[in-house]
Order: structure tokens, then C-alpha cells, then sequence
């Protein structure tokens, strides 16, 4: 009798496991995600022409599969014709794994002429079950090998202009933006940003071509009516021809 209460326990006990699981059609199915721990990079600024050293060790309690690591851009969508031709580095590779651990060490030789800026370096890794692993992101900021210095903007005043600090306009008018740019190599844009304070809302996104060493900033904006009135931030953000770049905020009340 007391074998038999044993039997019928355990026999629950699997119908239990085959219920719980069934839905994927496999009691023996592994749902545990692999583990990445990442030792290298870390949210490193790397020069084009150094290695990036990608150090870190794969785990699984079963069994391990694949691991993506990619590295791409994370500029804010404003592209130019890059005239110095410095594009952004983008670089991806697929690995096969087995068994439950997996060491990674490898350097990656970042190219020299590249965009200056920052990137994003990402890691994935799935078991052999398909579960993956919480992906791993560290923020990198690669840098041109041939022009490591960011534009300079200088002698920047407005009309009308700033008191302690703070630029007022009325609603409607204009203001107008003035200032000397300049880089050791090439400019090659400029960006006009008007953010409301309160919302972070960008209502005014301005974005010009620009070229040579020195640049004479002669903006006249236009202060809509339909942005209301109240805090604002002025962006003015310059780059030079390999993506390096300087950037100033204004502290604007729109009445
Ligand atoms: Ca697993
Ligand atoms: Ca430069």
C-alpha cells in the first residue's frame, strides 16, 4: 500500500511536469538564457588605427550556440556627403559555440580614417535551445586617426542679446545667431536645435552644409508663434569633415 501512495505521487507529480511544460512540446526543454559577462570594452574611447580588445567568457548550464557582436553608429541621423570621405565604422561577426562555456578574447583593429563619434558595441549569444542571453551594450566613442580635434566656435552673440546668460525673444520675431567657427582641417555642417525645456520637444531643427577652415555664422531664426512661449535651450552644434564635434547651449525665453 505504502509503495503504491509513493507511485501515484510521482505519477502526479510527472503529469504535473508534462502539463507545466507541453506547450512546447518537450519536458526536457532548457529555458534557461546564457549568461555573457563582458570584461572588455567598457565605455572606452578608442583612436582609429588602436585595437579594441573583446574579452569576456560565454556560459550556458546546458549547452551554447552562437554569439553576435556588432559594433555600429550611433549618430543622430543627420548625414553629410562626408566630402573627406571619414565613414562610420561598422563592424559585425557571428561565432559558433558548443559546450556550456565559451572564452572570447580577440583584439579588433579599429580602421584609422573613420567618423569620429559615438558607437555602439553589442554582444548576443543564444543557447542551443534558442533562449538568449540579456544582451550586453557599452557605449564607445572612436575617434578619427587623422583629426582628433573638434571644431572651435568662437565670439558667438545674438541680436537680441543674451542678459546674464539668457537670451529673450518675444513670440513671433526674430533672432538672429552670430559667431566665427572654425577647424584645424575642414568644417562640415552646422546644426540649429531649439528644445522647449519642459517636454525636451525639438521644435526647431535647422541643419546647413558648411566647408573650408573658418565659417561666419549669420543665422536669422524665426521664432514660430506655435511653440509657445517659456523655457528653451538654443543647440548649436558644428562638426568638422571627420565627425568631430563641438557643440554650445543657449538659454532662451520665448514671451
Ligand atoms: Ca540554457
Ligand atoms: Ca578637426
Amino acid at each position: 500500500m505504502r509503495k503504491a501512495v509513493v507511485s501515484s505521487g510521482l505519477i502526479a507529480f510527472g503529469l504535473l511536469l508534462l502539463v507545466g511544460s507541453c506547450k512546447k512540446g518537450d519536458d526536457q526543454k532548457d529555458l534557461e538564457r546564457p549568461l555573457i559577462s563582458l570584461q572588455s570594452p567598457g565605455d572606452d574611447t578608442i583612436r582609429g588605427g588602436e585595437s579594441l580588445l573583446i574579452r569576456g567568457i560565454i556560459t550556458d548550464n546546458e549547452a551554447l550556440s552562437q554569439v553576435k557582436i556588432e559594433i555600429h553608429d550611433d549618430f543622430d541621423g543627420h548625414s553629410h556627403g562626408k566630402k573627406a570621405g571619414a565613414p562610420a565604422f561598422v563592424w559585425d561577426t557571428i561565432m559558433t559555440l558548443s559546450g556550456k562555456e565559451t572564452a572570447i578574447d580577440f583584439p579588433l583593429a579599429v580602421p584609422e580614417d573613420i567618423a569620429s563619434g559615438q558607437y555602439h558595441f553589442q554582444m548576443q549569444a543564444l543557447d542551443a535551445s534558442g533562449n538568449e542571453a540579456e544582451f550586453v551594450v557599452r557605449g564607445l566613442y572612436l575617434k578619427n586617426a587623422f583629426d582628433t580635434i573638434s571644431p572651435e566656435i568662437a565670439n558667438l552673440t545674438t541680436t537680441p542679446a543674451a542678459q546674464n546668460g539668457l537670451i529673450t525673444v518675444k513670440s513671433g520675431a526674430t533672432l538672429t545667431l552670430m559667431g566665427a567657427l572654425s577647424d584645424n582641417m575642414g568644417l562640415e555642417a552646422y546644426e540649429l536645435k531649439i528644445i522647449r525645456n519642459s517636454n525636451q520637444e525639438i521644435v526647431y531643427d535647422f541643419d546647413e552644409e558648411i566647408s573650408g577652415s573658418n565659417y561666419s555664422l549669420n543665422k536669422l531664426l524665426a521664432i514660430e508663434t506655435q511653440w509657445g512661449t517659456g523655457e528653451f535651450t538654443l543647440e548649436l552644434i558644428v562638426k568638422d569633415e571627420k565627425g568631430n564635434r563641438e557643440d554650445v547651449d543657449l538659454d532662451l525665453v520665448i514671451e
